[in-house]
């Protein structure tokens, strides 16, 4: 469709074999630059008191800001000094196997492609701005930096497993929409939350969604939703808590979920630890209203 084919102008890019393309930085316009300086300006200031410790510091190490789209070559360098991470230009999404691939030896799949004006506040596939204001800050962090190449390399496995769906889960909950317990309170890790003027409000302030302790195998049995707020955030101690976690073997985990349903997104279930527990008027009011 041609609206597809003007909001990303890297679709036909020659690509590797690894999906990656050539970012050709030089050919972003001034609007697609103005564009990542106005989508960085605004979430600078929300994700203020929000965003976790270890994201704030790492926008200032690795220079982040709001003076154009970044070249990840340039970004890269400076992020591969500090936990070996490079960012590597794709055109969109690419297949499951090469995703893991890549983050199993330190390469994030960056999407090269700056959202349209039409979808300045929300958009599905991610796009620069998401993967490189929401997801790169927490590749700085040695813990987290380690905790996505072991990502990678369950993902493969998972893969032989046929336990995608359950892998899948545990990075929407964590990598993508993950909420980290501060000393001054609930703080944002998460890219899909951190890239997100108004999940960044929500999902910390709102009281419609449930608030729930990080549980390995909880997560892994549990649905989320794609193209709405989350209904429940889950919430971790510590990215080092986090990285033990997933450093076991999980076809245990797997074993030990075969019996058990998996739970709806809004659900709280025995056994949690609930911090807030929400409320289903918002999320039915807003499906109501589609
Ligand atoms: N590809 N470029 C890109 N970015 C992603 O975040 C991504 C992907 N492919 C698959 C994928 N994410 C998810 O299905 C992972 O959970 C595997
Ligand atoms: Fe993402």
């Amino acid at each position: 469709m041609i609206t597809k084919a003007l909001k990303n102008r890297y679709a036909d890019a020659p690509r590797a074999a690894d999906f990656t393309i050539d970012q050709a930085w030089e050919t972003y316009s001034t609007a697609e630059h103005d564009r990542w300086d106005r989508l960085f300006r605004r979430q600078r200031e929300v994700t203020k008191g929000r965003a976790c410790q270890t994201v704030l510091d790492a926008m200032a190490a690795l220079e982040l800001s709001a003076s154009g789209i970044p070249d990840m070559e340039k970004l890269s360098d400076r992020l591969e000094a500090v936990t070996g991470w490079r960012i590597v230009p794709v055109a969109a999404l690419v297949p499951d196997e090469i995703f893991f691939d890549h983050l199993a030896n330190r390469r994030f799949p960056a999407g090269a492609f700056i959202r349209p004006e039409a979808e300045f506040d929300y958009l599905q596939e991610p796009d620069i701005f998401h993967d490189i204001f929401g997801h790169v800050p927490m590749l700085a962090s040695p813990v987290f930096a380690d905790f996505m190449e072991a990502y990678g390399k369950g993902g493969r496995r998972a893969m032989k497993l046929g336990q995608l769906h359950s892998l899948a889960r545990l990075y929407w909950y964590t990598v993508e929409f993950g909420l980290i317990r501060e000393a001054g309170g609930l703080r944002i890790y998460g890219a899909g939350i951190l890239s997100s003027p108004n999940e960044t409000v929500f999902a910390l302030e709102d009281d419609s969604p449930n608030r729930i302790g990080f549980d390995l195998a909880r997560i892994m049995s549990t649905k989320y939703i794609i193209d709405d707020f989350q209904q429940s955030y889950f919430v971790i101690d510590s990215f080092e808590a986090l990285l033990d976690t997933c450093y076991q073997d999980f076809a245990n985990v797997y074993a030990e979920m075969k019996e058990r349903p998996d739970f709806e997104a809004h659900e709280v279930v025995p056994g949690d630890e609930v911090i807030t527990r929400g409320t289903l008027a918002y999320f039915k009011a807003r499906q109501a209203g589609r």
